[in-house]
């Protein structure tokens, strides 16, 4: 059941793991603005399909250059002349790649600078934590491209900002930065330095907790959000069953109940 990732079968993203099962995953067109073609998209399928299954225990998503993301390649798809059905099965890949991100099992940290927008705000919204730089900001651009979003911004970006931001978002081309990203729930984190290293001690930190803990807290909860509340209970009571007496979990509250564990203090 293991699976490898032949991290030298990728060109659009550059993968590197490391010994403690971090894996930095940079987007890595930064002339064309990490601008996600359909090359990308597949090599995001793949990785994050593989990765529960690859020791992977926690991944920061970088983009390379002065920008995160800048979306749709607008340029493949202009040139590619689509048909409405060959653009269906497009966005049906990516929501392929960013539903094994947002419900794989693996927390992603999301590294943020310069533009996240329009796809690439569907990128990140993908992941579990957002850490955004002061260069970073966020727009939902189709509208004013005569297009509209397809990976899933009706759904994640309204799960972040709600509806009514969502809507004027798109309607007016309304960019979000700095302190108010934050306040609106686009990001967790606003760093002065570098949302790399940040977004790194994040997934280090989280790296730490055990694998099947990870993938329930990584799983359940977006899972829960499509359920009825009476569902949603049982299926944490299910999950719970299994993660909280995992084999693993007894060493860890051995060392609370002999008093040598850390307790949880603000500090
Ligand atoms: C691109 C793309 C792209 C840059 N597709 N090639 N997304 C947008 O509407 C954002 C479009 N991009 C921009 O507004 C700007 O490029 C940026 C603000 C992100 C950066 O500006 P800047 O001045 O640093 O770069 P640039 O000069 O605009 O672009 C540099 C190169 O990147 C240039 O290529 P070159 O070969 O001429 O050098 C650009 O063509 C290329 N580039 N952005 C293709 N997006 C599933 S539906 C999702 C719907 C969407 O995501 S709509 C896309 C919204």
């Amino acid at each position: 059941m293991k699976q490898t990732l032949d991290t030298g079968s990728f060109e659009n993203l550059a993968l590197e793991g490391r010994d403690d099962g971090v894996w930095i995953v940079t987007l890595n067109r930064p002339s064309k603005r990490n601008a996600l073609d359909i090359a990308t998209i597949e090599e995001l399928v793949r990785f994050f399909s593989t990765a529960p299954q690859a020791g992977v225990r926690a991944v920061v998503l970088a983009g390379a250059g002065d920008h995160f993301c800048a979306g749709l390649d607008l340029v493949e798809h202009h040139q590619a002349d689509r048909s409405p059905a060959e653009f269906w099965q497009v966005c049906l890949r990516w929501h392929e790649a960013f539903n094994k991100m947002e419900y794989g099992g693996v927390p992603i940290i999301a590294a943020l600078q310069g533009a996240v927008v329009g796809g690439g705000l569907e990128l990140a919204s993908s992941a579990h934590i957002r850490v955004m730089d002061r260069t970073a900001y966020f727009g939902l651009p189709e509208g004013q491209r005569g297009l509209f979003t397809g990976g899933g911004a009706t759904i994640r970006v309204t799960d972040l900002i709600g509806k009514a931001r969502t809507i004027d978002m798109m309607l007016t081309g309304r960019i979000y930065k700095e302190q108010e990203a934050v306040d609106v729930g686009l990001a967790q984190y606003l760093v002065d330095g570098s949302a790399f290293d940040r977004a790194l001690a994040l997934a280090e930190r989280a790296a730490e907790n055990l694998p099947l803990s990870n993938f329930a807290i990584c799983s359940a909860v977006s899972h829960a959000r499509n359920m009825s509340a009476m569902d949603a209970a049982y299926a944490e009571a299910c999950v719970a069953g299994v993660v909280n007496t995992q084999p693993d979990a007894r060493a860890r509250l051995a060392a609370f109940a002999n008093k040598s564990a850390a307790r949880v203090r603000p500090d």
